[in-house]
Parts: C-alpha cells; sequence; structure tokens
C-alpha cells in the first residue's frame, strides 16, 4: 500500500496515542507466566504484539479479547506446555528474544521462526548468556544465530553476566530465565536501557533489585496475575511530539503517555533543541510514570545526541533526525550503532530517504550528520518495511513542500495500526 502525505499546518488538537508496544508484549508473557487472571487496559493491536499472543496461545495459554480488554488466563511460573506448531513471531524482534529465556527453561523442545527482517537480527547476544545458563539453543550456524532456531529446554543455573551492548531484550530475556534457574542472577548493564520488565515482573511478586547499573535477580516460587493498564506509547507520541514542534503554529496535546525515564529522552533531546514541549498531570500507574504531553511550535537549534542518552532515545532516532533537518545548525547523532539491527539499518535507510526529500544528512558509522535549517520537498520515500521509518517519513512529508509517497506504508500495523487515521485527521 502507499501512502500520500501532503503539507500541514496550523495544528491544533488533542492526542491519544495506542498502548506502549514493550509494555503490552510483557504483560502477555508475565501474565501467561503467573498465576491467576491478569486483566490488561489499553493493550496495543498491533501486529507485534498479536504475534506474541499467538505465541501464548501455542503454549497452552487461554488468552481472550473482553471487549476492549484482554484477559490473560495465566498457568504459573511451570504451566506451559509443549507448542505443537513452530512458534512465529512475525517482525518482532522483542518477542523472539524475551520468550527464547523463558523457552530455555521449559521441560520441551520448541522451534521459533520469524519473517525476512527477523531472520537477519542477531541472536548471539541472547544466546551467549542464555548458553551460560545452561541453555541449548541450536540454529545454522552455532556461533551466529539467527532464526529460525531450535530451544532445548534445559535446568538452568544463575550466572553473573555484563552486557557486552545495552539491550533491555537481552537484559530481559536473561531475567526471565533467572525466574527459572538455581541460585540469584546479576546483570550488569552499560547504560540504564528501559525497565518495563523488572517493573512488571516486580509487581508481579519478583524479587528484581537494582544498584547503579547491577540488577539482582532471585528466585521466587511463583508470580501472580494482575491488573495492567498499558500506558500510550512514548515511541509513538514521538512523532507528534515532533510534528507539534515543526510544523508552523500547532499545539498538540498528548494524552496518558508512558514516561517511565527509561524512555524519556526524547523529550530531553528536544528540550535541549529548543523545542516548546512540556509533561502535565503525572501519576503512576502499575509502577509505571504517565502523563500529558504538550508540544508547541519552536524554534528549533542543532544538538548532539550519544552516550547514555541513546537507550533512552534508541527507537525515536528516526523522528529525532527529521525534527534535525528542521533545526537551525547542525544535530549529531553519535554511539548510536544499535539502530544497524534494527527492522532495518536505521542508519542507512532514514539517511538515504531523507536525502530525497533533499536534506543535508550524512551517514556515519555510528550514527549521522545533520545540517538542518532547509526546506525538505515532498518526494516518494520508501519504508523499507520498517514501521519507524514509515512513519519518520510520513512527518517528514507532513512539514515538506508538495506532496510524498510512503511506498510499503502499511508496515505502521507492527506498532500503531491508527496512524494514518490520526495523521489525515489532524
Ligand atoms: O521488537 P523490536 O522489533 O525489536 O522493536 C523495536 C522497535 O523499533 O519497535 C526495535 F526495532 O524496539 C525495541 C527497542 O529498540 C523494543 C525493546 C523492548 O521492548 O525491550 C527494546 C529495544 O531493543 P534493544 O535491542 O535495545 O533491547
Amino acid at each position: 500500500m502507499n501512502q500520500i502525505i501532503t503539507q500541514k499546518n496550523n495544528i491544533h488538537t488533542t492526542i491519544t496515542v495506542p498502548g506502549d508496544k514493550s509494555i503490552s508484549h510483557r504483560s502477555i508473557m508475565f501474565g501467561a507466566l503467573a498465576k491467576g487472571t491478569t486483566e490488561i487496559e489499553g493493550f496495543l493491536m498491533g501486529e507485534d504484539c498479536l504475534s506474541t499472543i499467538s505465541c501464548f496461545q501455542k503454549l497452552g495459554i487461554d488468552i481472550q479479547q473482553q471487549s476492549d480488554k484482554i484477559i490473560v488466563h495465566g498457568k504459573g511460573l511451570h504451566g506451559l506446555t509443549a507448542p505443537l506448531e513452530t512458534l512465529d513471531v512475525g517482525n518482532s524482534g522483542t518477542t523472539l528474544r524475551l520468550i527464547s529465556g523463558i523457552l530455555a527453561a521449559q521441560p520441551f523442545c520448541s522451534h521459533l521462526t520469524g519473517d525476512a527482517s527477523i531472520q537477519k537480527r542477531p541472536m548471539n547476544r541472547v544466546a551467549a548468556p542464555l548458553r551460560q545458563m545452561g541453555a541449548v539453543l541450536k540454529g545454522n550456524d552455532h556461533e551466529n544465530l539467527f532464526a529460525p532456531f531450535t530451544i532445548e529446554g534445559r535446568r538452568l543455573n544463575g550466572i553473573t553476566y555484563t552486557l557486552p551492548v545495552a539491550s533491555a531484550q537481552v537484559k530481559s530475556a536473561i531475567i526471565l530465565a533467572s525466574l527459572f534457574a538455581e541460585g540469584q542472577t546479576v546483570i550488569i548493564e552499560p547504560e540504564a536501557t528501559r525497565n518495563h520488565t523488572e517493573i512488571m515482573l516486580n509487581h508481579m511478586g519478583a524479587d528484581i533489585k537494582k544498584m547503579g547499573n547491577t540488577i539482582y535477580c532471585n528466585p521466587v516460587s511463583q508470580l501472580y496475575g494482575k491488573k495492567i493498564i498499558v500506558p500510550g506509547d512514548i515511541s509513538s507520541a514521538a512523532y507528534f511530539m515532533v510534528i507539534g514542534c515543526i510544523c508552523k503554529n500547532s499545539t498538540l496535546l498528548l494524552k496518558n503517555v508512558g514516561i517511565n525515564e527509561t524512555r524519556t529522552g526524547i523529550i530531553d533531546v528536544l528540550k535541549a533543541m529548543g523545542g516548546n514541549i512540556a509533561v502535565q498531570n503525572q501519576s503512576t500507574v502499575n509502577g509505571e510514570k504517565i502523563g500529558d504531553i504538550i508540544v508547541k511550535t519552536s524554534s528549533l537549534q542543532g544538538t548532539v545526541i550519544g552516550g547514555k542518552d541513546i537507550p533512552r532515545l534508541i527507537d525515536e532516532i528516526p523522528v529525532i533526525a527529521v525534527a534535525a533537518c528542521f533545526a537551525k545548525g547542525t544535530t549529531v547523532i553519535k554511539d548510536a550503532q544499535e539502530l544497524k539491527v534494527k527492522e532495518s539499518n536505521r542508519i542507512h535507510t532514514v539517511v538515504s530517504e531523507l536525502k530525497k526529500f533533499g536534506a543535508n544528512i550524512t551517514e556515519t558509522e555510528d550514527g549521522m550528520i545533520i545540517k538542518g535549517g532547509n526546506p525538505l520537498q515532498g518526494c516518494t520515500a520508501e519504508s523499507h518495511q520498517d514501521h519507524r521509518i514509515a512513519m519518520s517519513m510520513a512527518v517528514a512529508g507532513l512539514c515538506a513542500y508538495g506532496k510524498t509517497m510512503i511506498t510499503d506504508a502499511e508496515c505502521v500495523n507492527i506498532s500503531f495500526p491508527n496512524f494514518y487515521d490520526i495523521l489525515n485527521n489532524l
């Protein structure tokens, strides 16, 4: 499907973005491992999260939709049953990495696969620590594991592991395996990454503590089903934060957005660029902070983004690059080499697509350099079947002169199924 986008200004509206993808995945997985019912409100009905539901149904978990809620009938820590079919995670890296930590400890064998993009995303980063814990993961290449692969469940032992890259998915896979392991597991993160796993598991009865960058996971005998309210996804809200800053004469109010500080790098960066953005009405739901974000047309300046801020905004870098095209001066994004192993090589796809709009942007080994301030011109931009590229280019198109066409535009269904409806109604 192709999507046509034309320029818009004078936007004054209130938007509620769909539920957080990371938290939605976790609510199904942890609900399945908990005893009793987990009732989920605000669940993201995106393709990635539906893949997680389908995998856990194949593992014997009863998951139902009741009006606007998802109900997971958890079977406790030892209740999963052997899948009769291959578990297909579709396009979802989160599903594949996190489920591996769980399956590594089950008393059965599982086969996992996913789409063409998922088959290129590295699994060694998860296989290495899980194998140290005693897990057996078998694929075509032992040292360079990619899907499809097989996990033979084993009894696991706790380990102390220093993550070579800052990754919430790898950290979460180890934490999940630790729930089944003998003894304590200790994980050392190079930089803090999103901590939704720790928050939700503790909410359900786990014993996970953090001191500095070290996480201590102590065994517990059971998790308990809970009501989970999923906040709006800050990664989805990010597109509208940038629209609010760069479209002329505009004010956008984004309601009930998750503002966990491991995810709010986008707000900090837009503020550092001179963005007129503020958080209001803060509260906490099931351990996660939420708030309303108000953003107004701003005169943005270039900035430097790198180091410990990168994990706090890793998925927002494509749309930050769009904001930087509209900012005066130079923006440097560095230390972001992790972008190369996402749904597409996001350093390359962002740079190549924004060049089509006439942006002055250069690819570097670990990021990009953007000389902003010149108007963009509408063009035909490819999504590379990557939802974040499609939505970022749509934002560029909304603020560029002329008409923009996004090709393979339907990939937004991965994380934000009503994205174009909201965009067209602005
Ligand atoms: O699930 P998937 O495909 O890996 O999703 C992405 C995204 O853009 O939606 C990355 F491509 O988000 C990841 C994020 O980049 C979701 C995630 C999580 O829920 O734990 C963590 C991040 O990945 P990582 O590799 O840094 O742990």
